[in-house]
């Protein structure tokens, strides 16, 4: 989410040099041009403290069906925030802006902030509304196990995208509609961008997941011990994974990042993408149903949290 001046100034930063090239400008001339260049952005800076760049209070950066996303904004609904979740089509803003989602963007005084990475956003929505909320927020609250356990979660998070990129690459279409071409809610010249460029952006998503089959086998071995570990502590009918009374915000995490692959109804909470089963390629569809086989009740926990949870967001 740039701000709309600093982008547009940027644009004609990096059309300098053809103007220079156009008009055949002399040294003096393309200096002055520089100067002038310099004072418009230092009249952006000083119209930032007079007009604070327009938009609203609390945005969540998105890509629709990110279960790193669904991670944080569940746990934003759950708060019962107010807030704008901006979407973008995948890959564009990781491989071109060098950026992640989800990303948080929020009013802080006279400035705005913003935080990138699931969890060190969680703990600033801790810090800023543990207090603030009371009960509300206590799902946040940070332990050392809960911190342990997410790490383990967002690792198997990792693996997911490995997993999901094995099975959708050589499927553009699906890819493609996991990506946000087919919402509207994304900018159009976004939807059109991924459309051409997709085959270079499956190339650096192959290169930078290395996606191959020992990957793809490494990969599901890890999200299959996560699945393990906790199908084993769900043994004793607990409530919440880690053994708590009342769920915390790693359950969620949990039911999101699972999520990915076991697609819950209510996913997404009513914003993101949410994949039906009957489309996906019959090699990943076979993985999903092994893992609901072989782990019941860690994806029945992810099912009835959904269910419990978030299909009435
Ligand atoms: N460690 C990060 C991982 C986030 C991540 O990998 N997000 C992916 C989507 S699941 C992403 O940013 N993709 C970039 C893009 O598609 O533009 C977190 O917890 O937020």
């Amino acid at each position: 989410m740039p701000d709309k001046r600093i982008a547009l100034h940027a644009a004609f930063v990096l059309l300098l040099p053809l103007v220079v090239a156009m008009f055949g400008l002399t040294f003096w001339a393309a200096l002055l041009l520089v100067l002038l260049v310099l004072l418009w952005r230092w009249m952006i800076v000083l119209a930032g403290f007079v007009r604070p760049p327009a938009g609203p209070d609390m945005a969540l950066e998105t890509i629709s069906a990110s279960h790193f996303v669904e991670k944080v904004r569940w746990c934003m609904d759950r708060l019962g925030l107010e807030y704008e979740e901006v979407p973008w089509c995948g890959t564009l803003g990781a491989f071109y802006l060098g950026r992640t989602v989800p990303r948080l963007h929020f009013r802080t005084g006279m400035v705005r902030s913003q935080i990138g990475n699931s969890p060190e956003i969680l703990r600033y929505l801790w810090g800023a509304y543990g207090a603030e909320r009371g009960e509300a927020a206590v799902f946040l609250r940070p332990t050392k196990d809960r911190l342990e356990f997410e790490r383990q979660i967002d690792r198997c998070g990792v693996s997911l995208q490995v997993w999901i990129y094995y099975h959708l690459l050589d499927d553009p279409a699906l890819c493609k509609h996991a990506w946000g071409v087919d919402s509207e809610a994304i900018p159009a010249w976004q939807r059109k961008l991924i459309g051409a460029l997709y085959p270079l952006q499956a190339l650096m998503v192959r290169k930078a997941f290395r996606v191959n089959e020992t990957h793809y086998r490494k990969s599901c071995e890890r999200i299959e011990a996560l699945l393990a570990e906790t199908e084993a502590s769900l043994a004793d009918g607990r409530r919440s994974i880690l053994g708590d009374e009342t769920i915390n915000y790693t359950d969620l995490a949990f039911a999101a990042i699972q999520g990915a692959w076991l697609q819950p109804e209510g996913y997404g909470g009513g914003a993101g993408i949410r994949i039906e089963r009957s489309r996906v390629p019959a090699a990943m569809r076979r993985d999903i149903e092994r893992w609901i086989e072989d782990y019941p009740r860690a994806s029945r926990f992810v099912e009835e949290l959904y269910a419990e949870e978030r299909r009435g967001d």
